[in-house]
């Protein structure tokens, strides 16, 4: 413990920074820590999975800055706004101890607070508005200059193409344990391709996303409640909103928590949707074509699904992606996603008369 904190000391030092530092949030990915005063957020990047961490912080660095003169066009304040880089003793955007070990360290958003899973319809409209807030301000960004983080990241068949190849491997010699689980997953390779299909076809643009819209990647102000600012941008890349849309509202639009062993408490609820829809609706929905606005309920069921075959496929694997923090964390995940995209099915006309509704008004 003494080492590592010697070790995270100077790595604050290589941002001329000197204070106590403790771990902080919840993010299945990266670590994050928070230093004690001056606040400030340091998160080493996990390398295993963002292979190329300068490509990544470029990225980053351009997004933000581009995003620092619309908010002040806007009136807004971009140091609360949008995440804000800060750069080491030698001037770069991370600092890199070793191949594995690349830190990085942003400005501390406070009086803000995060949602992980008691969210009300207040919380989600707000936060619709300001992931919907962050697709429109994003649209004149020049797409062309973004790296790709992680490569094909929602592209929905090549994750079904790795949940088999795990089910052949069977590395953690578990695949007799999930038949059930397997079969599901399995059955929605049909609808798998619907986006990246109308993605070729032309029906479908190709936009900035943020590509993890989890609740709790917004941070919210701790007085009333607004939607303060995106973050956790390491998967910002180009792709389509109905990715962002869906993948809020996977978490966002569930009654219990992403890892929640008792089903019966796990339910897609359709007014978190209309909330999380009007939230976003209100900055986007002006610019969204015909397709966009027809798959957003589908939208929905396609990043669960995507998400829970990802669950299966790494507990498969051997949990070597996800954060676990229990045994079969990655399946008790992988099958409450399941539960969700099973209601999802039966939901998407109702979901559909939603959309319609905000659209009329
Ligand atoms: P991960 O990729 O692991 O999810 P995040 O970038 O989402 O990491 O950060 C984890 C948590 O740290 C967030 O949910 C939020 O609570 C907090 N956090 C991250 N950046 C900031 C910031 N600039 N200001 C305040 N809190 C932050
Ligand atoms: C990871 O880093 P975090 O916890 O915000 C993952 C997302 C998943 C999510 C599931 C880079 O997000 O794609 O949807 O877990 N991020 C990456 O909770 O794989
Ligand atoms: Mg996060």
């Amino acid at each position: 413990m003494q080492q590592q904190t010697m070790d995270m000391n100077a790595i604050l030092r290589q941002f001329n920074i000197t204070s106590k530092i403790e771990a902080y949030g919840n993010g299945h990915i990266n670590n994050t820590y928070c230093t004690e005063t001056p606040k400030y957020i340091l998160q080493r990047i996990n390398t295993a999975i963002f292979k190329d961490p300068k490509a990544l912080m470029e990225n980053i660095r351009n997004v933000t800055t581009f995003l620092r003169t619309k908010i002040e066009a806007e009136g807004g304040d971009p140091d609360r706004e949008t995440l804000t880089v800060i750069q080491t003793a030698d001037g770069k955007d991370c600092y890199t101890a070793d191949a594995d070990s690349v830190y990085r360290v942003y400005k501390f958003i406070g009086d803000t607070k995060t949602i992980e899973n008691d969210k009300t319809l207040a919380d989600l409209k707000e936060a619709g508005k300001g992931f919907g807030r962050f697709a429109r301000m994003l649209a004149d960004f020049p797409v062309e200059i973004l790296h790709d983080t992680i490569a094909d990241f929602h592209h929905t068949p090549k994750r079904v193409e790795a949940l088999k190849k795990a089910i052949q491997e069977d590395l953690a010699g578990r695949a007799a344990l999930v038949q059930p689980e397997i079969e599901f997953a399995l059955a929605g390779e049909v609808f798998s391709d619907t986006v990246i299909r109308g993605i070729e076809q032309g029906l479908i643009p190709l936009r900035v996303t943020h590509n993890d819209t989890k609740i709790n990647n917004i941070l919210f102000d701790a007085e009333d409640g607004r939607a303060v600012s995106v973050i956790d941008l390491d998967t910002v890349m180009q792709g389509s909103m109905l990715y962002d849309f869906g993948d809020a509202l996977r978490m966002g639009g569930s009654t219990g928590a992403e890892d929640e062993t008792d089903l019966s408490l796990v339910h897609f609820d359709c007014e978190a949707f209309r909330a999380f829809a009007e939230g976003y609706l209100s900055e986007m929905g002006d610019t969204l074509t015909p397709e966009e606005l027809r798959l957003l309920p589908f939208s929905v069921k396609l990043m669960t699904y995507e998400c829970g075959i990802r669950f299966l496929t790494d507990y498969l694997n051997g949990d070597t992606y996800f954060r676990i923090h229990r045994e079969h964390h990655n399946l008790d995940r992988a099958r409450n996603q399941f539960k969700l995209v099973a209601e999802l099915s039966e939901k998407e006309a109702e979901l559909s008369a939603i959309v319609q509704e905000i659209c009329k008004r």
